[in-house]
C-alpha cells in the first residue's frame, strides 16, 4: 500500500519548492480514494490563501497547432527573465493519456530540464470537469511553490476551451494559416473566448499566408464583435513557436492584457466569478463520484446498464432508479450523523 504523506508534510515540501513533492501533492488531488479526499481539502486549505498573483494563461489550438512548441520556447524565454514557469495540461480526449508524458516532455525537452519549470500532463481517466477540478487545484500547488507563470495547454475542441477559461487570466489561441472556409472552422465559442491570437507557423514558406490569415482574423474579430466599443478587441499576431518571432510581442500582450483587467478592477470580480464555478465543479464532481460510490447504487450497477443495453429498462428509468437509490442513502448518512 502507498504510504501517504500528511497534509503538513505536503505543504511544507511545496512551500519548499521540492518538485517531487509537488508530484506527490498532485496526485493526492487528482485522486478521488476518500482518505486522499481528506488530505487533499486539508492541503489546499493549507497553501490556498499565498495564491493568485501567479501570471495564468491558457494556451489552446488544434491538434499539432504547435502548442507545446510554443510553450517549450516562450517558457525558456521567461526562464532566462528569471521566472518560473509551471506548465499543465488539459487534455480530455482518450487519444493521448499514457503517452501524454512522454509527448509533452519531448515536445518540451528544454522546459522538461530546466529546474525552474514543472510540467504537469493533463490527468487522465476521468471527464472534463474532474480534470478542470484537478487543475485548478494543481495551480494552486504550483502557485504556492512559487512559480510566477503558470501556462495551461488545452486541445482546442471547444469544451476544454471553456473549462480552462474558467482558470486562467488570459486565453491564447494558437490558430494556422488557413484561408476563406476554413476560417469558418475555427469554432465561434473559442473565438469569442479568445483575448489573443497567434497565427503560428509563420515562417519558411507559410509566413505570407499566415500574414494573409492574421488579417482576415482580425477583420473576422471586427465582424463578431461589432461596434461595441466596450470590449476589447483581442489583438492578432503572427509568430512562430520554431523560431522564436513573434513570441515577445505576444507575451507583452498578455502582460498588458493582464495589466487591463487589474487597471479596469475586472480581475478581482474576473476570479470571484472563477471562484464560484469552483465551488460548483467541485459540487458536481463531488456528487458525481458519491453517487458512484454510494453501496446501494452499486451493487445495481451492472444489472441496470444490463438491461438498459439490453433495451429492457429506458434509460431515464434507470437514472430514476439510480437517483432514488442514492437518495435513499443520503438521507439514512443525513440521519444518522444528525
Ligand atoms: N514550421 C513550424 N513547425 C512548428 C512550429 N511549431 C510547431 N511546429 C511543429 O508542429 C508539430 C506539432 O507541434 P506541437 O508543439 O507538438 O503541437 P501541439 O499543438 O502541442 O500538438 P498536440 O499537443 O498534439 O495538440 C511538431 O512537429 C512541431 O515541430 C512552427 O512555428 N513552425
Ligand atoms: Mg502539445
Amino acid at each position: 500500500m502507498r504510504r501517504g504523506l500528511a497534509a503538513a508534510d505536503l505543504e511544507q515540501g511545496v512551500r519548499e519548492g521540492s518538485r517531487a513533492i509537488m508530484a506527490r501533492a498532485i496526485t493526492v488531488l487528482e485522486s478521488s480514494r476518500p482518505d486522499d479526499r481528506h488530505v487533499a481539502r486539508d492541503l489546499l486549505a493549507r497553501l490556498e490563501p499565498d495564491t493568485g498573483s501567479a501570471v495564468r494563461v491558457g494556451i489552446s489550438g488544434v491538434p499539432g497547432a504547435g502548442k507545446s512548441t510554443f510553450i517549450d520556447e516562450l517558457g525558456t524565454r521567461l526562464i532566462e527573465q528569471g521566472r518560473r514557469v509551471a506548465v499543465l495540461a488539459v487534455d480530455p480526449s482518450s487519444s493521448r493519456t499514457g503517452g501524454s508524458i512522454l509527448g509533452d516532455r519531448t515536445r518540451m525537452a528544454r522546459l522538461a530540464a530546466s529546474d525552474a519549470a514543472f510540467i504537469r500532463p493533463s490527468p487522465s481517466g476521468c471527464h472534463l470537469g474532474g480534470i478542470a477540478r484537478a487543475t485548478r487545484e494543481a495551480m494552486v500547488v504550483v502557485e504556492a511553490a512559487g512559480y510566477d507563470v503558470v501556462l495551461v495547454e488545452t486541445v482546442g475542441v471547444g469544451q476544454s476551451e471553456v473549462a480552462v477559461s474558467d482558470i486562467v487570466d488570459t486565453f491564447l489561441l494558437l490558430a494556422l494559416a488557413r484561408s476563406g472556409d476554413q476560417l469558418q472552422g475555427i469554432k465561434r465559442g473559442i473565438l469569442e473566448r479568445a483575448d489573443i491570437i497567434g497565427v503560428n507557423k509563420a515562417d519558411g514558406e507559410h509566413a505570407t499566408e499566415a500574414r494573409v490569415t492574421a488579417r482576415e482574423l482580425a477583420s473576422a474579430m471586427r465582424l463578431m464583435m461589432g461596434s461595441d466599443e466596450s470590449r476589447r478587441r483581442p489583438p492578432v499576431f503572427t509568430c512562430s513557436a520554431a523560431t522564436g518571432d513573434g513570441l515577445d510581442d505576444i507575451w507583452q500582450a498578455v502582460l498588458d492584457h493582464r495589466a487591463d483587467l487589474e487597471e479596469s478592477g475586472t480581475l478581482g470580480p474576473r476570479r470571484a466569478a472563477q471562484q464560484l464555478e469552483w465551488m460548483w465543479t467541485m459540487v458536481d464532481t463531488r456528487l458525481h463520484d458519491a453517487v458512484r460510490r454510494a453501496p446501494g447504487v452499486r451493487d445495481r450497477r451492472a444489472d441496470l446498464e444490463e438491461r438498459v443495453g439490453s433495451g429492457t429498462l429506458s434509460a431515464l428509468e434507470a437514472c430514476e432508479e439510480v437517483l432514488a437509490e442514492f437518495g435513499r442513502e443520503a438521507r439514512e448518512a443525513l440521519s444518522s450523523s444528525a
